[in-house]
């Protein structure tokens, strides 16, 4: 009865916009539902540094070096806020390391691709976290407090990578032959695996449905996906690169680009950890762990020391 109680003044608060609050009552499901989702939002943030961490030493100028370790340092930090808007759902951080390590917990699919050149560390601008924008403007209205404020300033930071992405593939685009062929090639390579950062289509969306009813998400997979096409297509064109899809095309009675089908067996192959990188990135984020121990070994001794004195 008292449940009965509190989930229809939960319903009422979500219907009114307002935001739910880490001691706020709310149903398991809901609990449940954001704990998976802000969670494989963190790991995807984290296991994100991977491809392009490795162009840090290679860029091809100081000024790119320096924006690219700007920039991969950013995704640390959206990672920890992410962790800990999760713990305010009373999980804790080690459970959440856990199972990211174990191979357990999901992580964005496009993370499971190489990066091949250095057109890849703009097409991952301009592509991925395009997209990432796209999805988590979205998201600042998600109804849980923590995650909606989290997503306003990692919204923030994700346009300046956008801009920075499409920057250098605007200049490799309108540089000698073989920089456009490098820009070509890695627009070619990310375009779908991108389309896919969206998640199934909506007809096949576990979650979405009741995502949507409690403001979880506040635009579904096809919506976003479409919104980001629309953008992102234009941007192509305007910078002489070709989308590497032959049914795009400008449907003027639906006002959006139409677009051809999605490779979804690619796409469970890489959710079932046989993307081309799966394995790699669970071992380098694996190695970190095993190496940090010394300071988490040292951090908690400083606390114990310090938790003594205090009591001395
Ligand atoms: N990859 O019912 P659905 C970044 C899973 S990082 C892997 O539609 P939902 C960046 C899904 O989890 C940006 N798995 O799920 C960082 C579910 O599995 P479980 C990351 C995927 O949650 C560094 C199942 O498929 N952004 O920007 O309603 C450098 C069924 O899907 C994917 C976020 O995480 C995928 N692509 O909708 C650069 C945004 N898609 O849990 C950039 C927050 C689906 O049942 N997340 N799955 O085992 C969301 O908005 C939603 O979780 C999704 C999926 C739209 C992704």
């Amino acid at each position: 009865m008292q449940d009965a109680e509190q989930l229809a003044r939960f319903e009422r608060a979500i219907a009114a916009e307002e935001k739910v609050e880490p001691r706020d009552w709310m149903p398991d499901k809901y609990r449940a539902n954001l704990i998976r989702q802000i969670s494989q939002h963190a790991h995807s943030e984290v296991v994100g540094q991977l491809p392009e961490g490795n162009w840090i030493t290679r860029a091809p100028s100081l000024r790119r070096k320096a924006i690219l370790l700007a920039k991969v340092q950013d995704e640390a930090g959206h990672g920890l806020y992410l962790y800990s808007a999760t713990e305010t759902l009373g999980v804790t951080r080690e459970e959440l390391q856990d199972d990211l390590l174990s191979g357990r917990a999901k992580y964005a699919s496009i993370f499971n691709y190489p990066t091949l050149s250095w057109a890849d560390v703009g097409a991952i601008g301009w592509l991925v976290d395009g997209a990432a924008i796209v999805n988590q403007i979205s998201l600042c209205r998600t109804s849980y407090g923590p995650y909606a404020r989290a997503m306003v300033r990692i919204c923030k930071e994700e346009s300046f990578h956008q801009r920075q992405g499409f920057e250098i593939m605007q200049t490799l685009a309108a540089g000698s032959p073989a920089q456009k062929a490098m820009a070509q090639d890695a627009l070619d390579r990310w375009w779908w695996p991108t389309l896919m950062m969206f998640g199934p289509h909506d007809a096949e969306s576990a979650h979405s449905q009741q995502s949507m009813q409690w403001k979880i998400k506040r635009q579904s997979n096809d919506e976003l996906r479409q919104k980001f096409v629309d953008q992102t297509a234009e941007q192509a064109a305007h910078i002489g690169l070709v989308v590497p899809d032959p049914a795009l095309r400008w449907n003027a009675a639906r006002r959006h680009y139409d677009f051809g089908a999605i490779d979804w067996a690619e796409f469970q192959r890489v959710l079932g950890g046989n993307g081309p990188c799966n394995r790699a990135r669970l071992a380098a984020r694996r190695k970190a762990h095993a190496d940090g121990a010394w300071v988490r070994e040292a951090m908690l001794a400083h606390a114990a020391k310090q938790a003594a004195r205090a009591a001395a």
